[in-house]
């Protein structure tokens, strides 16, 4: 068994979470939570239990009560309802997502067009989509990038969702640029830390994999794309599985080598269920192949910083650790 590193937990998952633990603390049950405040349906169901209730939209929060926004971020015009509504709002957005919002409005302002590569209806497009509606059109795929039709093709500056395919992304990039040579790039990398350690990760053990198995829920743009990469990377088959429960022992058929990772929304417990249930089927010898050491922490959301009696969070600074 090959077991890829890094996998699971991202830092900005590992905050939002807590995020909604602390709020449920401070403020007692019902916190309520725009969206899934990450999309792992086992991390969903754990809040609930907790006294967290997911919503899809603000206006169904009762006037004053607290929402938290989900890690993948919100356009202007929610946090603007939320205000309307009179909620106590508590911004989950991973930093990394906000600085893509960033990027957005300076390259607004400047009259510049954007090209967002994404996928359509995913909330972070639509959150980044909502910094400059006027100024943005969305490119869903390398095919895509060979149709798009834009106003001024020497204006165009590019920027993308942060849990994109690297290579798939490159390639969208590479077809938009034959079309508009002018195309410029953002100054910095818009796929985050943690989607690219995780695909190189999983490209490594790919090789050496007969079956990859990825834990992570079926609407996580990250975990969907570890499939793909493995995939690309050599390995025969590979499976996304929210849990062990999903394994079919059918694909372990004639496999002597099977890899393992995880999505960046994925609790680690739910990788060592999964270990056990391929131990039963004779895959206990377990190597770990890291290929890079993850040690960001980002400070909690501004709204949580202090606790109840003022005092700054012990998470209130984060920053590397
Ligand atoms: C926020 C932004 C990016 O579907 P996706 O991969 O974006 O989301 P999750 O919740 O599976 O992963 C974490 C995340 C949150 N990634
Ligand atoms: Fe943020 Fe990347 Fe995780 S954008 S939430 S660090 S997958």
């Amino acid at each position: 068994m090959l077991l890829a590193a890094p996998r699971g937990y991202c830092a900005g998952v590992d905050r939002a979470v807590v995020a909604v633990e602390k709020a449920l603390e401070r403020y007692g049950s019902p916190v309520y939570v725009r969206k899934q405040i990450v999309h792992n349906v086992h991390v969903v169901k754990r809040l609930e239990e907790q006294g967290a209730v997911f919503v899809d939209e603000v206006d169904e929060v009762p006037t004053g009560s607290h929402v938290v926004f989900s890690a993948h971020g919100v356009a202007p015009a929610v946090v603007r309802a939320a205000a309307d509504r009179g909620l106590q709002a508590i911004d989950a957005t991973c930093p990394l997502v906000t600085k893509v919002h960033r990027e957005a409005v300076r390259f607004a302002r400047d009259d510049r067009h954007i090209l967002l590569i994404g996928h359509h209806g995913h909330e972070e497009v639509e959150g980044t989509m909502g910094e400059a509606p006027e100024r943005t059109t969305l490119v869903g795929s390398p095919e895509e990038a060979d149709t798009v039709e834009v106003a001024d093709p020497d204006n165009l500056v590019w920027l993308s969702q942060t849990t994109l395919s690297v290579d798939e992304t490159m390639e969208t990039v590479r077809r938009l640029r034959t079309r508009f040579p002018n195309l410029a790039d953002p100054p910095s990398d818009d796929i985050c830390y943690a989607t690219q350690n995780r695909q190189v990760a999983v490209k490594k053990i790919a090789r050496d994999a007969d079956v990859v198995l990825v834990v992570g829920s079926a609407n996580s743009s990250n975990s969907v794309r570890l499939v793909e990469v493995a995939l690309d990377g050599g390995a025969r088959a590979s499976y996304r599985i929210d849990d062990a429960s999903e394994l079919d022992p059918a694909w372990l058929e004639g496999a002597s080598t099977v890899g393992v990772t995880s999505g960046a929304s994925v609790p680690e417990r739910l990788v060592r269920d999964l270990l056990a249930v391929l131990a039963e089927h004779g895959y206990g010898t377990v190597e770990e192949v890291r290929t890079a050491e993850e040690d960001l922490v980002f400070s909690l959301p501004r709204e949580l910083r202090r606790d109840a009696s003022g005092n700054r969070d012990p998470r209130a600074l984060g920053g590397r650790s």
